[in-house]
């Protein structure tokens, strides 16, 4: 979804009331009082976390405007944070990012994640930078998957939470339920009293309003502000230590290159300053600081120094990875490592040798995938590089197909060909011998639909936990199921309930592995020579199956044309000429009997493939194709 329409101002600037100290220093009365000396009362830290699409990122456009950030007939995009292009053709937030608003004298450091269980390792890492976290759920959907993700690292973590229940303006929002929901998924996640006596907002983030209850007036989002400086901690911090700064993010800047993102924890660092670098592997480099940036509203800030408890950027480390600590020179002390959950998805990249290759993308070798891909890893956590026997061949390691998807449709943007395999799920021998990644499901759906939803679940080894009416006639199923389970689960569910149901799923932990699930398709249509196709070709093959390639398009031997009707793959000559006859029909005649191909996403098309197959991506286009190109060297494979 692309939106390039302008903003209408989500509601006029606040201005706060001035806040008494009292009512900002609310330091938890166990700690010591020489420690709540120490809290840096200008500034709260704070993450916003919901399921993916609850309103995030708009809620963010919201708080910008309305501490103003911009000038009154300023030009801003919605959405201003999904900064990037993949993030704005798709409608999603992909990486989480900085922005910082001013309230009075408070400085509000806000990080904006995605909602996306795929990019769970985003947001589990940035709840490392926070002191709490708005907890945004929709009024009408109540608490999914990854609202049960995020919340339960922020509880870990002990974060303040605020909870934000957004879209009230839905025609079915059920915000009383939803509340009690949220209460309940708290307990359910073992949350303490003190956590469990959250602040409770209502929203309609698009138009920069909450109200205080249900039924109350529509105020701006001042009273958000101030709940923000109330319950959120202001950071715990000895600026007087020696320098710690975790590192949880990595920027660029065409200005000034290379940047890593933290918050400092103790100490201060100054431009110019000489410091260490604790990395991973236990050795401490030493390094200078060449500048630092603190961020406010869109913009990063060049600072002369910063303390203790401020979330900055800074620049002068070409090698400091996420996960390493920016430390004192002399007395070098490293934070604990940041640690995400494990990737549960594999799969392999390699160079593109179809007879194709080379056509579309500047960078074609294996040596260039392989770093290309070892940068990536590098900065993202959840993502792991891996080498294989094969010299051109390479493994990644991920969380979901839209991770891998995302990666490579970045790459191809850039200039990269490549072939894609399979995706696999990643095992790992445990006690009782193979464990496989099993996945909390969640579908919504009309009651009638129960049954064929159910029957769905059989041969892919779900199991249902729960069963919730939410009245209206929609009910909500949960389901315990092995990650291989879900491939393919989306379409033939939507086929199953007339494109009625909606499902979210969420990494729920390793169990034995749960036998064999069948993965049915057709056979593949596979062109047996080069050339272009022709409309007599497609007008024949098309009661066989499904055809991927239109009248015109260039194919060669090996490539997956369509998707048969039939089990059995099917070799077939779709570049065939029309033997010349007296009788012509005309172009146009024929045209009107073709139906248009059908064309696969990236995603589509990786849980489309089978092991003899891959997935080929230049920058121009995808295609599925045999491993092996050659009828005959297939056959004697056999
Ligand atoms: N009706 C209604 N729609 C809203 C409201 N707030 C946001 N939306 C819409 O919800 C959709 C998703 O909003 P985003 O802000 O992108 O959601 P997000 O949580 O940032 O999504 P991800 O970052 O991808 O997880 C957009 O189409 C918004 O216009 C609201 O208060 N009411
Ligand atoms: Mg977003």
């Amino acid at each position: 979804m692309t939106t390039e329409t302008l903003y209408e101002r989500p509601g006029t600037t606040v201005t706060p009331t001035p806040v008494t100290p009292a009512a900002v220093t609310q330091a938890p009365t166990s700690e010591p009082s020489a420690e709540a000396a120490a809290r840096r009362e200008d500034i709260r830290n704070l993450a916003i976390v919901a399921h993916v699409d609850h309103g995030k990122t708009t809620l963010v456009d919201a708080m910008l405007w309305q501490s103003g950030t911009f000038r009154e007939n300023q030009h801003v995009q919605e959405r201003v944070m999904d900064s990037n292009d993949l993030e704005r053709e798709r409608g999603i937030t992909i990486l989480a990012k900085n922005t910082a608003v001013r309230f009075g004298e408070v400085q509000i450091n806000i990080v904006d994640t995605p909602g996306h269980a795929d990019f769970g390792g985003e947001v589990e890492r940035t709840l490392t930078m926070v002191d709490g976290i708005l907890l945004l759920v929709d009024a009408s959907e109540g608490p999914l998957p990854q609202t049960r993700f995020v919340l339960s690292k922020a509880l870990a973590l002990d974060l303040k939470p605020i909870v934000v229940i957004n879209k009230i303006d839905r025609q079915d929002q059920r915000a009383k339920e939803v509340l009690n929901e949220i209460y309940d998924l708290f307990i359910e996640l073992d949350a303490s009293e003190e956590q469990l006596d959250f602040p409770v907002f209502y929203a309609i983030a698009r138009d920069g309003i909450c109200r205080t209850t249900l039924d109350g007036e529509d105020h701006d989002l001042k009273p958000l502000f101030e709940e923000i400086v109330r319950t959120i901690p202001a950071p715990l911090a000895d600026a007087e230590a020696p320098l710690q700064l975790l590192v949880t993010n990595l920027d660029w800047d065409d200005y000034v290159g290379r940047l890593v993102v933290g918050r400092i924890y103790a100490g201060s660092i100054r431009k110019g300053m000489d410091i260490s670098v604790c990395k991973l592997d236990g050795k401490v480099v030493r390094a200078r600081v060449s500048g630092v940036y603190g961020y406010s509203g869109l913009q990063r800030v060049a600072l002369d120094q910063a303390r203790a408890g401020e979330i900055v950027a800074v620049t002068g480390f070409e090698h400091a990875m996420i996960g390493e600590t920016l430390s004192d020179a002399e007395r070098p002390s490293p934070l604990p490592p940041i640690r995400v959950d494990e990737p549960t998805l594999s799969m392999v990249f390699r160079i593109n040798d179809s007879p194709t290759s080379g056509r579309d993308g500047k960078f074609l070798t294996s040596r260039q995938i392989r770093e290309r891909l070892i940068k990536e890893t590098r900065f993202n956590v959840a993502m792991r590089f891996e080498e294989t026997p094969a010299p051109d061949e390479f493994l990644v390691l991920g969380r979901g197909e839209l991770q891998m998807a995302i990666l490579v449709e970045t790459m191809r943007r850039e200039g990269y060909e490549l072939c894609l395999g399979k995706p696999h799920v990643v095992t790992r021998s445990g006690e009782n011998g193979v464990e496989e990644p099993m996945e909390l499901l969640i579908i919504d759906l009309p009651e009638e639909h129960i049954g064929s939803a159910t029957q769905l679940m059989g041969p892919r080894r779900g199991r249902m936990n729960r069963m919730v009416h939410q009245g209206s006639g929609r009910v909500r199923l949960e389901f315990r199921i092995p990650a291989r389970g879900l491939i393919g689960l989306r379409s033939d569910l939507l086929a199953e309930t007339r494109g009625t149901a909606v499902m979210h799923h969420l990494f729920d932990g390793w169990d034995v592995w749960q036998g064999e699930i069948e993965h049915r398709r057709g056979g593949a249509l596979i062109a047996d020579r080069a050339g272009r196709v022709t409309s007599y070709a497609v007008e024949n093959l098309q009661p066989r199956g499904i055809l991927f390639v239109g009248p015109g398009e260039e194919v060669y031997e090996g490539m997956v044309v369509g998707e048969n009707n039939r089990q059995s793959p099917l070799e077939v000559n779709i570049v065939r000429e029309r033997k010349t006859t007296n009788m012509r029909s005309s172009t146009a005649e024929e045209l009107v009997r073709l139906q248009p191909p059908t064309k696969m996403s990236l995603e589509q098309a990786l849980e489309f493939v089978q092991d003899d197959e891959l997935v080929e991506v230049t920058p121009a286009v995808f295609r599925v194709r045999k491993k092996v190109l050659s009828a005959s060297a297939r056959k004697s494979q056999r």
